[in-house]
């Protein structure tokens, strides 16, 4: 068995592997530091933690794929987000929960990051020929999380839960703003007959590379840095 080396210009691969071991340092943070958060926020803060550990497992595999077959782990990509995504769902139901949060508002999140993401795996791989369609479905699917987050429910419920769940919920809203809109841009650069990807890009393996590098850096900007905020919730309040 070849010995399976990154080359130093190979930032597919190196991004995978920067991933996989900041994916494992946060959550080895987030769960070491359980025992000295305040029960209120302990439920919160283990779900950050398992986010990221979740994406360090995935990380793992998906830098092993891309490093012996040079392809985009496109199954394992989604896999990962399926769990992942919903669980940032439950983040905003638990800390707007004491506002009285009901769980048909996390229904409401969980299933439109469903459709947002099952959407979106198809125009990558099962019907690329209609990748801008899945794409507009799945975006559509997004904006109703921004609004939910925003305008919605969420908001709503933040205002009423306090200056410090509110200021934290105003933070993460900006990370599905802001953050989130990254993948998008990945999936526009690296799909088959998408927008302008090819246009930019020209071949389809290098096009696959940059959507990799975006969709790398959106996750340990999302992933990590969501499970910040509500770490630093958990250290900001009162009790
Ligand atoms: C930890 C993983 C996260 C936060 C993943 C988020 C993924 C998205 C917000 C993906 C969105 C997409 C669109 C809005 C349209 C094109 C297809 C997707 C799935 C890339």
């Amino acid at each position: 068995m070849e010995h399976l080396k990154i080359a130093s210009d190979n930032y597919v691969a190196f991004t995978f592997f920067i991933g996989t071991m900041a994916m494992m340092a946060a959550s080895v943070f987030f769960f070491f530091e359980l025992n000295n958060t305040s029960p209120k926020w302990r439920t919160s803060v283990l779900v950050s933690g398992l986010i990221t550990f979740i994406a360090a497992v995935h990380y793992y595999y998906m830098r092993g794929y891309n490093l012996e077959t040079g392809d985009s782990p496109t199954f394992f990509r989604y896999v990962d987000w399926i769990l992942t995504v919903p669980l940032m769902c439950v983040e905003f139901y638990l800390i707007t929960k004491k506002a009285g949060a009901k769980i048909g508002l996390l229904w409401k999140l969980i299933l439109a990051s469903l459709v947002m993401l099952v959407t979106g795996y198809f125009g990558e791989t099962i019907d690329v020929k209609n990748s801008v369609l899945w794409g507009v479905v799945s975006g559509a699917a997004y904006f109703y999380i921004v609004y939910l987050v925003w305008m919605g429910d969420v908001a709503k419920l933040a205002q009423s839960a306090g200056p410090q769940v509110a200021k934290a919920t105003k933070v993460l809203a900006w990370f599905v703003l802001v953050g989130w809109a990254i993948y998008p841009l990945g999936y526009i650069l690296g799909t088959e007959h998408g927008l302008f990807g090819m246009i930019l890009i020209k071949d389809q393996v290098s096009a696959r590379h940059y959507m990799d590098i975006v969709y790398n850096i959106a996750d340990a900007i999302n992933k990590i840095g969501f499970g910040l905020v509500i770490y630093s919730l958990s250290r900001s309040s009162e009790d």
